[in-house]
């Protein structure tokens, strides 16, 4: 059974919804830069030499002003449907909207001295938007996007002083927005760093001599400001919840070989644990001792940041949770696509058209472990499936397989929660669709409403109802009562 004030709501980031990159006085973002590839297939599209930055396509982009073949420029247009959009979620009867602002609409630059008026009336609209529906807002701070000039001036992450002006972000954020937002999220997917370094933390791979050394500082970098942000939220927006998020990696052992559950465990150490036992228990875990050795990576800590991440840890645990992979010692196991990563494959389960193993019991064990492990209130950010839609001509969407696919991950939350785990939201990602992450294309669809608009952006951008829009409408007046649906 779900509780009564369970927070049904949906997912998005402005990187990849918003648009109107030339609009308010944006700054460029990283994700910006990051071409759709138009002419490539599907698999290419997913193949790391596509999806990876490099200092020859950083240039390119910068060069181009224009909108060109740089999707995220122009999202789905949001920046100027959000009126709309927003009314769609409240039909819907949405309780939250997981949602990021964008940096570089806010400091245009990183590091200017001021914001920008512009940006900040923006998401103030917003805001004011779903509190006219009474939708709770829910804001991830940093989706990924970083303002260019702080990679060309810093070296995004690489810099300590990526951390005083994430904090002149955030103090902004907390001054202007204390009263409309009311659960903060500092960064996405912290473990992103370590999958795709140009998304998660700013770097060119390519340009660094040790990457794993360059990821690792990086990421404490974002530990110390997430504690800080903490640290800050709890003088300027005392009582209002902050939490941290990584993007779930659930492995199962291949065998039942001592081997394959060694490396069951340390998968789940190394792509999971690290990051939430950093953000929650406040401090670094003894297994990561090990590894660092292994790999060669020492991490900097200056005077105080061990005090700082244990005094500052977060308030519930947030995650994405779209597939699950195999843990084996046989490196030559079948392989498949996943989040951002290359999965093993397992023969159990079904994948989505992009090669994602769907696995809503997976989704129970994540909620368990998590829950478990931690004892503080869990947060699904993120969900769903990505797939090819046929707008017809009536303008409807028949999309029964995301309805199968929704209806079976919230069965396995309402397992969860019979299992005793204090889950308390759940945001669907992409509710609406948008530009995907990883594939960086329109046609990799997760809405449940559908906007018209094609992988180059052509298209009129307007919004239909989809099969799922009903669904999960009649899903959240049922309170997650599957069976009566
Ligand atoms: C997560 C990101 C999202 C999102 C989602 C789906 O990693 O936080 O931004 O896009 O994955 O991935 P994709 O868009 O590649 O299908």
């Amino acid at each position: 059974m779900f509780p009564e004030n369970f927070l049904w709501g949906g997912a998005t980031a402005a990187s990849q919804v918003e648009g109107g990159f030339d609009q308010g006085g944006r700054g460029l973002d990283t994700q910006d830069m990051r071409p759709g590839n138009f002419q490539c297939t599907r698999q290419q599209k997913n193949d790391w030499k596509y999806k990876k930055m490099t200092r020859e396509k950083f240039e390119k982009a910068r060069r181009c002003q224009e909108k060109g073949e740089y999707p995220f420029r122009w999202g789905s247009e949001q920046y100027t449907h959000y009126q709309e959009d927003i009314a769609l979620f409240a039909e819907m009867g949405m309780k939250v909207y997981r949602m990021s602002v964008s940096w570089s609409r806010i400091y245009p630059n990183g590091d200017d001295e001021r914001p920008n008026p512009e940006g900040l009336a923006h998401y103030k609209n917003i805001f004011q938007e779903c509190h006219k529906y009474g939708i709770k807002v829910f804001v991830t701070m940093l989706h990924y996007a970083v303002p260019v000039h702080l990679i060309d001036a810093y070296g995004g992450w690489k810099s300590r002083k990526m951390i005083d002006l994430y904090l002149r972000y955030a103090r902004t954020l907390f001054e202007q927005f204390g009263d409309d937002v009311d659960y903060w999220l500092p960064f996405n997917e912290i473990n992103a760093g370590r999958f795709h370094p140009y998304n998660g933390v700013g770097i060119i791979e390519e340009e660094e001599e040790h990457v794993d050394q360059t990821v690792f500082q990086c990421l404490h970098h974002q530990f110390i400001a997430n504690a800080l942000t903490v640290k800050l939220a709890r003088s300027m927006v005392p009582g209002k919840p902050v939490g941290c998020m990584i993007a779930r990696f659930c492995h199962y052992p291949a065998t039942c070989s001592p081997e394959d559950n060694l490396t069951q465990l340390q998968d789940e150490q190394y792509t999971n644990w690290f990051y939430t036992d950093v953000m929650v228990r406040g401090k670094y875990p003894a297994y990561m001792d090990r590894y660092f050795r292994g790999k060669q990576v020492s991490v900097r800590f200056e005077e105080g940041d061990r005090e700082l991440l244990a005094a500052w840890t977060v308030d519930f645990v947030a995650f994405s949770y779209y597939f699950t992979q195999v843990s084996t010692a046989d490196a030559n196991w079948e392989k498949t696509d996943g989040n951002l990563v290359i999965a093993n494959k397992n023969p159990y389960l079904k994948s989505s058209e992009w090669g994602w193993q769907m696995d809503p019991t997976g989704l129970r064990i994540t909620l368990n472990q998590i829950y478990d492990r931690y004892q503080k209130p869990v947060f699904i950010a993120e969900n769903g499936l990505g797939a090819v839609d046929r707008l017809e001509a009536d303008g409807s969407v028949h999309d029964g397989y995301r309805i199968d696919y929704l209806k079976s991950h919230i069965q396995a939350m309402g397992d969860a929660l019979e299992d005793g785990v204090d889950l308390i939201g759940y945001t669907p990602w992409g509710i609406i669709d948008l530009v995907s992450c990883g594939s960086v294309e329109m046609s990799k669809r997760y809405g449940v409403i559908y906007v018209d608009a094609d992988d180059e952006g052509h298209g009129t951008f307007q919004r239909y109802r989809k099969d799922s829009f009903y669904w999960y409408q009649e899903c959240i007046r049922q309170n997650g009562n599957v069976k009566l649906i």
